[in-house]
């Protein structure tokens, strides 16, 4: 599972709220066990992550869709062993379906 999703890191892994709040766009992708993120499908070509960040750890990580999110729709959050919480936004709800059950089964 791959494509464009927003994502906003809400809480950071020491447990204290984000400083950098903003949203990027970003090329997502899932494979077992890990999420990894590029600026886009051109850097994912070349194998360059966004700010050369490690990808994600999903084991024992819980993702959850925010149906309440006000500010935005389409919204999950996953949240990391470590205690870091990042939000997701979709495109649209059926994105957020598909990327719902492609976490659960990574
Ligand atoms: C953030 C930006 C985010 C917003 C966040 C702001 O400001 O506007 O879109 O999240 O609100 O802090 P900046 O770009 O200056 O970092 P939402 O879109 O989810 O509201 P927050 O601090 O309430 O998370």
């Amino acid at each position: 599972q791959e494509g464009l999703l927003g994502r906003k890191l809400d809480v950071e892994g020491s447990g204290k709220k984000a400083s950098n709040r903003s949203w990027n766009n970003l090329y997502c992708v899932l494979r077992p066990g890990q999420l990894s993120v590029y600026k886009d499908a051109k850097s994912f070509g070349q194998g360059l992550t966004f700010h050369g960040e490690e990808p994600l750890t999903l084991a024992g990580a819980i993702w959850e869709i925010l149906s309440n999110y006000k500010k935005k729709k389409h919204v999950a959050k996953l949240r990391l062993t470590d205690g870091s919480e990042y939000l997701f936004q979709c495109k649209d709800e059926e994105e957020l379906q598909r990327w719902s059950q492609a976490m659960e089964r990574a």
